[in-house]
């Protein structure tokens, strides 16, 4: 059917904790037995976008992807999650307007957790790799990450649990 389903986009710099929320929220949606999808970031690059980078292009290409899998779930009256890193304005933009033309609505979730708690936290060492300079265009180090100014929903996960946050966008929802 066409029912108004929901894309839930989350937007972070890496280490910001985005993942964690997005993976937590799709299974309280999922055990109220709604219709969930998680497009997960590792499948996502594994599968969609198996072969691109990290360049512009490639995070466009990504993103924009991942937006278009997310607005045709919602457009089946599903709920989509997404967390890509997902740091540039313009594709963001590209991705609301495809999702808001298909009919369903857009939450952009902004997880707000500043660079120094992410670098200080570098759960995965990615961090240390990138001031080594042995990471090129690794976000908020050597690529820059464009701060929303169209967030629909703004989680600091230094400040906020895993499981507030999830009621937060849930609220949203
Ligand atoms: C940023 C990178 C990079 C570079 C590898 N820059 O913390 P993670 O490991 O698990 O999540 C990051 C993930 C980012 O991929 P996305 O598909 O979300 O990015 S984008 O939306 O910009 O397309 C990180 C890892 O990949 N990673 N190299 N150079 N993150």
């Amino acid at each position: 059917g066409h029912s108004r389903g929901t894309v839930v986009f989350f937007t972070g710099l890496s280490g910001s904790g985005k993942s964690t929320v997005a993976r937590a929220l799709a299974a309280e949606l999922d055990d109220d037995g709604l219709e969930t999808t998680l497009l997960d970031g590792d499948a996502v690059r594994h599968h969609l976008s198996k072969g691109l980078g990290f360049d512009r292009e490639s995070r466009e290409t990504n993103v924009e992807r991942i937006g278009y899998v997310a607005s045709l779930v919602a457009k089946h009256g599903g709920i989509a999650v997404a967390a890509p890193i997902a740091p540039f304005a313009a594709s963001r933009a590209k991705v609301r307007a495809l999702a808001e033309a298909t009919g369903a609505r857009f939450l952009l979730v902004h997880i707000s957790t500043p660079l120094e708690v992410c670098e200080a936290r570098d759960r995965k060492g990615l961090y240390a790799k990138a001031r080594a300079g042995e990471i090129p265009d690794f976000t908020g180090i050597s690529s820059p990450y464009e701060t929303p100014d169209d967030a629909d929903l703004t989680i600091d996960t230094s400040e906020v649990s895993v499981e507030d946050a999830v009621t937060r966008v849930r609220a949203a929802i």
